[in-house]
């Protein structure tokens, strides 16, 4: 990734247009897309630090947010690519419910996991953000998810991603339906609070986990 420095600064420092040719840049070259989409993720991360220092505030965050949504309309065509051979002529492997859990609205890390599973052969059902617990189980049961991603990016999202787990269990669906949960807050801790079966700090890893779960094998 070193080679992705200029990237990560352009990414970090603001510097949208700079950020857009690098992304075409290396995309041309052949760099993987899911290499250049982890450097926006790390230089996301830093702004995240940059805001906690009160060097960046919230207009930074909302632009951080603008070019990470431009970027993945640059990257989705090649991690379509990437994905099409694993899933083309394959029949849906099962079906992912996700959501942004109440209280929470960051949904550029959601979106892109929503368009990941869809590539690698899931049907998916994105159901947006801010969704209360209870309809997130509504909409699961009338989906008939065998999964419920659910994305939350505050530490106030523990307790709603909680809250789903609690209720499918009160109904009888806990056995039936995995539940995954995703942000850059998820740890082992977060992860047995909540109940969840497993957590994820990226993408990837999350359809890796999906996929194995519906019988595909694990890759890493
Ligand atoms: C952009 C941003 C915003 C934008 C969001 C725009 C949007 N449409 O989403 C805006 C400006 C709206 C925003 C608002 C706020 N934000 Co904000 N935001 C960020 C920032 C900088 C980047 C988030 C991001 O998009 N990352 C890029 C994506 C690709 O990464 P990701 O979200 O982590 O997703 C990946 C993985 O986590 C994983 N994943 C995520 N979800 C799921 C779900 C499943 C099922 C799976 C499998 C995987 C998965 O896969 C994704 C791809 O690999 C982060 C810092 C950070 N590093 O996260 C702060 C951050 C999350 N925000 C923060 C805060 C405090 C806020 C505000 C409270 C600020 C305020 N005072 O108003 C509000 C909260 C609003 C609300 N109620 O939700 C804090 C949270 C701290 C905490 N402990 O709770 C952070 C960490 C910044 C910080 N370091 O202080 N924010």
């Amino acid at each position: 990734m070193t080679e992705l420095n200029d990237l990560f600064t352009a990414v970090a420092d603001m510097q949208e247009d700079t950020a857009m040719e690098l992304t075409r840049k290396y995309l041309d070259k052949g760099v993987p897309a899911v290499e250049v989409f982890e450097c926006y993720q790390s230089a996301l991360e830093e702004i995240g630090r940059r805001f906690e220092q009160q060097i960046y505030f919230i207009p930074e965050l909302i632009m951080s947010g603008e070019m990470m949504k431009a970027s993945a309309e640059i990257l989705k065509p090649y991690l379509a690519d990437q994905a099409k051979d694993d899933a083309e002529g394959q029949k849906k492997l099962g079906r992912i419910l996700i959501a942004t859990v109440e209280g929470d609205i960051h949904d550029i890390g959601k979106n892109i996991v929503s368009m990941l599973m869809d590539l690698n052969g899931l049907e998916v059902k994105d159901i947006g953000v801010d969704v209360p617990a209870d309809k997130i189980i509504a909409e699961a049961r009338a989906f008939g998810a065998d999964v419920i991603g659910l994305s939350g990016l505050l530490t106030l999202a523990f307790d709603p991603m909680k809250a789903v787990v609690e209720k499918l269990a009160e109904q009888g669906l806990r056995d039936q339906i995995k539940v995954l949960i995703g942000g850059g807050q998820m740890d082992e801790r977060v992860c047995e609070y909540v109940g969840a079966d497993a957590f994820v700090t990226d993408a990837v890893h999350g359809v890796n986990y999906v996929k194995g779960w519906l019988g595909e094998s694990v890759q890493s």
